[in-house]
C-alpha cells in the first residue's frame, strides 16, 4: 500500500488497525472468511475505472473488450464449478441477488415461503422488515424442537399458502439441506424452487454438501463466505427463460454499471475453488467445526440440533442465566469474534438473543486444524463457564493472540 501510506495516512492507519484486528483475534463469524491475496489484487485493479453496463458483447459503452473477457471468464468458471448452464456474476451482494430473483420471477404481493429469520433463515427470505416481506406476501417455515427442518411440516404449510416461490437455504442452520425434498414440496404446489446457498456454496463446490442442482430452478449465493472470494453475489440456473429474466432484472432493472473489478476478483476466486486443494479446505472446514462442537458438548453446552453437518454451529443458552449478547461480549474480550444469534424457542429479543453462531471457514483458511480447534473449544467453554471473569478473558485473549500469530496469512502493510 505504498501510495495509500504516502498520500492518505488517515485511511492507511485505519486499514492497518483492521488488519491487526483480523490477524490477532480469532475470526469465527460463520459468514466471514479470509480471501486470497490474488483476489484482493484483482479487486484493487484498473477495472475499478471501467463502466460496462450490459453484458459481454452487449454493452452500452465502448472500450469494454477486456471487461467482456473477464466477465465471460467468471461466468464460464462459475458454470463449470456448479455444473449449470447460465450464471449472472453482476449482483453487488447476496441481498441484491435475491432481490433480482424475486423481481424477475414475481409480481408485487405474490406469495413467497421461506425460512423464518429467527429459526435460521435470512432477512431476504421474507422477513417483514425486509423488502422481501414488504413487496411480497411472505410466509415462513421454521425448525422443530430438535432444531431440524421438518419437511412434512414445510409441505403442509406450502399446501395452505400455495406460494409462487419456495426459498430454501439458511444463514444459521447447521444441518444438510435436502434440496430433493424441497423440489418435491415445490412440485406438489406448482411453486418455483429458489435455493440461496450463500452459506454452503464452498462446501457444495467441494462435494461436501449436496448440490441444489438439478433440483432448484434458480440458485443464488454470495462469493465471500465459504467460497472465500471477493464480497459479492451470484445467480445461477439451468433454465434459459429464467436466466434471461434474471439478466434483465439485474440490468437495467436494478443495477447500473457492474463492479468489473469485483467480477475480476470473482473469476480469481472461482479459479481457486476449482483446484484440488479446495476439496481439502472444505473437508477441513467441516472437520474443524465438528471438533469444536464435540468439545462444547463435552463441556455441557447445548448445540442446536445436537451437532453439525456443515461449517457452523449454533450454541443455545436458552436455559442459562446469560444471553447470546453476554457471550458475544465476553468472547470478544477473550479475542474470539462470534455473533449473537436467535435460537429455536427464543424468548429474548433479537438484540439480546439466547445463542451464538460459530463458524470455522476463516480460521481454517488461516491453516488451523483439529488441534487448534480443540484448544479454542476449551477456551470458549472456559470463558462461558465464568462469564463475568474479565481477568480470565484478558488472560485468554493473550494466549489466543499468541496462537493466532503462528497462522499469519497477510504480510503487514501489503494488503
Ligand atoms: N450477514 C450474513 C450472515 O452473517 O449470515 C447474511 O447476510
Amino acid at each position: 500500500m505504498t501510495y495509500l501510506q504516502q498520500e492518505d495516512k488517515a485511511v492507511f492507519d485505519i486499514i492497518e488497525k483492521e488488519l491487526d484486528r483480523q490477524l490477532h483475534h480469532l475470526e469465527m463469524i460463520a459468514s466471514e472468511n479470509f480471501t486470497f491475496p490474488a483476489v484482493m489484487e484483482a479487486m484493487g485493479s484498473v477495472f475499478t475505472n471501467k463502466y460496462a453496463e450490459g453484458y459481454p458483447a452487449k454493452r452500452y459503452y465502448g472500450g469494454c473488450e477486456f471487461a467482456d473477457q473477464v466477465e465471460q471468464l467468471a461466468i464460464d468458471r462459475l458454470c463449470a464449478l456448479f455444473d449449470c448452464k447460465f450464471a449472472n456474476v453482476q449482483p453487488h451482494s447476496g441481498s441484491s441477488a435475491n432481490a433480482a430473483v424475486y423481481t424477475a420471477l414475481l409480481k408485487p404481493y405474490d406469495k413467497i415461503l421461506g425460512m423464518d429469520l429467527s429459526n435460521g433463515g435470512h432477512l431476504t427470505h421474507g422477513a417483514k422488515v425486509s423488502f422481501s416481506g414488504q413487496n411480497y406476501e411472505s410466509f415462513s417455515y421454521g425448525v422443530d424442537e430438535n432444531g431440524l427442518i421438518n419437511y412434512d411440516k414445510v409441505a403442509e404449510i406450502a399446501k395452505i399458502v400455495q406460494p409462487k416461490i419456495i426459498v430454501c437455504g439458511a444463514s444459521a442452520y447447521s444441518r444438510t439441506i435436502d434440496f430433493k425434498r424441497f423440489r418435491e414440496i415445490a412440485d406438489s404446489v406448482g411453486a418455483i424452487l429458489f435455493a440461496d446457498i450463500a452459506h454452503i456454496a464452498g462446501l457444495v463446490v467441494a462435494g461436501e454438501h449436496p448440490s441444489p442442482f438439478p433440483y432448484a430452478d434458480v440458485v443464488s449465493s454470495t462469493t465471500h463466505k465459504t467460497l472465500r472470494g471477493p464480497r459479492g453475489g451470484i445467480i445461477m440456473t439451468n433454465n434459459e427463460e429464467i436466466a434471461q429474466k434474471i439478466n434483465k432484472s439485474i440490468f437495467p432493472g436494478m443495477q447500473g454499471g457492474p463492479l468489473v473489478h469485483v467480477i475480476a476478483g470473482k473469476a480469481v476466486g472461482f479459479h481457486y475453488n476449482a483446484q484440488p486443494a479446495w476439496k481439502e479446505y472444505a473437508k477441513q472446514v467441516k472437520a474443524n467445526i465438528k471438533v469444536l462442537a464435540d468439545v462444547l458438548i463435552a463441556r455441557g453446552y447445548d448445540i442446536v440440533s445436537g451437532g453439525t453437518d456443515n461449517h457452523l454451529i449454533l450454541v443455545s443458552f436458552i436455559n442459562k442465566p446469560f444471553s447470546g449478547k453476554d457471550a458475544d461480549l465476553a468472547l470478544g474480550n477473550a479475542g474470539i469474534t462470534v455473533n449473537k444469534n436467535t435460537v429455536p424457542g427464543e424468548h429474548r429479543s433479537p438484540f439480546v438473543t439466547s445463542g451464538i453462531r460459530i463458524g470455522s471457514p476463516a480460521l481454517t483458511a488461516r491453516g488451523m486444524k483439529e488441534a487448534e480447534f480443540k484448544i479454542i473449544g476449551e477456551k470458549i467453554a472456559d470463558v462461558l463457564d465464568d462469564i463475568e471473569n474479565t481477568e480470565l478473558q484478558k488472560k485468554i485473549a493473550a494466549e489466543l493472540k499468541a496462537l493466532a500469530s503462528n497462522f499469519i496469512m497477510y504480510e503487514k502493510s501489503i494488503y
